[in-house]
């Protein structure tokens, strides 16, 4: 049975500084059937990722750029409602790069079946997705905390965030978290065990306030979003430390680069590093990172937190907040009900 429309979100312009609603525009088509080989997705839940921003640009990057009037691309979970594909069986749960819309087709390639014994779907795109994925290769392969270090983390109460903080608490650190509201510091205090955390938007003076939280220094910065917060944090680095460049999302919307204090000199005298990832490079091993974050989740050492806002409609506002920091927890678009 194959539903005669499918509503969709294209890219209508490219933003220039701070995206609005009138870069996207929805669109009604017809949903495709199946192909020979293919099988149809109805979407339940969209994830709205900062990384869309890039590709809403027209700069270079690893992966495509969105063209005008093509449908905005992310990740998302969706169950198959018709299939012509021998792997994929109609009621599979499944994630893949099925876009802003209500239906995708797909012959497969980058879609994976979700384990639905291990947590709600959901989670599929993100603690047990992309962004748990990037916070458990990142914090373990690029930060490489070792016990009894201090590692800080900013956008703190996010998806990555809030992995990285947990992680680094199981691995036997002491965790600092930095947040943009007094709600989310308190939730990565008293909810996820973090040692302490620090509201940039309130703190009077970020360098001081990050001395009184980090009273032996900082070991391993996860950084999430560069800016005035890495400029500060450079001002507290061990000897030896590692910054992992995670995102910059309070550079992206900028329409000239900011310039900082530059870090070169911090990372002489200390004799630390500063390095930037991919989660995508750590592909061949999401099998043990999945395994790992999902026993962590099923033991409660890890929680998780979802926004989620309602319909495709609400997607544009949605992503907008994402860069104002309106989101509390993974940001997630109820695109469909079960
Ligand atoms: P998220 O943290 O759930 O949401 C974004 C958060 O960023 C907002 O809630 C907000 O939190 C903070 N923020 C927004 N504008 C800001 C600004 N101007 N200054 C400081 N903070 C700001 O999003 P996420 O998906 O976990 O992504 C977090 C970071 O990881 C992003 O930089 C993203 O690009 C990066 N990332 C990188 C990879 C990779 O492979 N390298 C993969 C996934 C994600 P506050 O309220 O705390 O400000
Ligand atoms: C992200 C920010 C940037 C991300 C990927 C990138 C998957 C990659 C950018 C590029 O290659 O240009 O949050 O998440």
């Amino acid at each position: 049975m194959t539903p005669a429309v499918n509503h969709r979100v294209v890219l209508a312009a490219r933003p220039v500084g701070f995206p609005r609603e009138s870069d996207f525009r929805i669109e009604e088509a017809p949903a495709q059937e199946p192909a020979d080989g293919q099988f149809l997705v109805r979407v339940l839940y969209l994830s709205l990722d900062p990384y869309m921003r890039g590709r809403m640009s027209a700069v270079k990057s690893y992966a495509a750029n969105v063209e005008l009037g093509e449908v905005m691309v992310g990740g998302a979970v969706g169950r198959v409602v018709a299939s012509r594909n021998e792997r994929f069986a109609v009621g599979d749960a499944v994630v893949g790069h099925f876009g802003w819309q209500e239906y995708a087709t797909s012959d497969g390639a980058g879609v994976e079946k979700i384990d639905e014994s291990l947590a709600p779907i959901s989670t599929a795109v993100g603690v047990l997705g992309m962004p748990g994925l990037t916070a458990y290769f990142g914090l373990l392969e690029i930060g490489r905390p070792r016990p009894g270090e201090t590692v800080v983390v900013s956008a703190a109460a996010g998806a990555v965030g809030a992995v990285v903080g947990q992680i680094a608490k199981i691995k036997g650190c002491r965790v600092v978290g930095i947040a943009g509201s007094p709600e989310k510091v308190a939730y990565v205090r008293d909810q996820l065990g973090f040692d302490a955390a620090i509201d940039y938007r309130a703190a009077p003076d970020m360098s001081q306030a990050l001395a009184e939280a980090c009273p032996r220094g900082v070991d391993v910065y996860f950084d999430n979003v560069g800016g005035e917060t890495l400029d500060a944090v450079l001002r507290h680095i061990n000897m030896r430390a590692r910054i992992a460049i995670c995102g910059m999302i309070s550079e992206y919307n900028l329409e000239k680069p900011a310039v900082g204090p530059r870090p070169g000199w911090f990372l002489l005298v200390n004799r630390a590093r500063m390095e930037g990832f991919l989660v995508f490079e750590f592909r061949d091993r999401y099998r043990e990172g999945l395994a790992a974050l999902a026993a962590w989740v099923r033991e409660g050492h890890i929680k998780y937190k979802e926004d989620i806002v309602e319909g495709l409609a609400a997607a544009p506002r949605a992503f907008i907040g994402l860069m104002q920091g309106k989101n509390f927890g993974k940001l997630l678009v109820r695109v469909g009900k079960e």
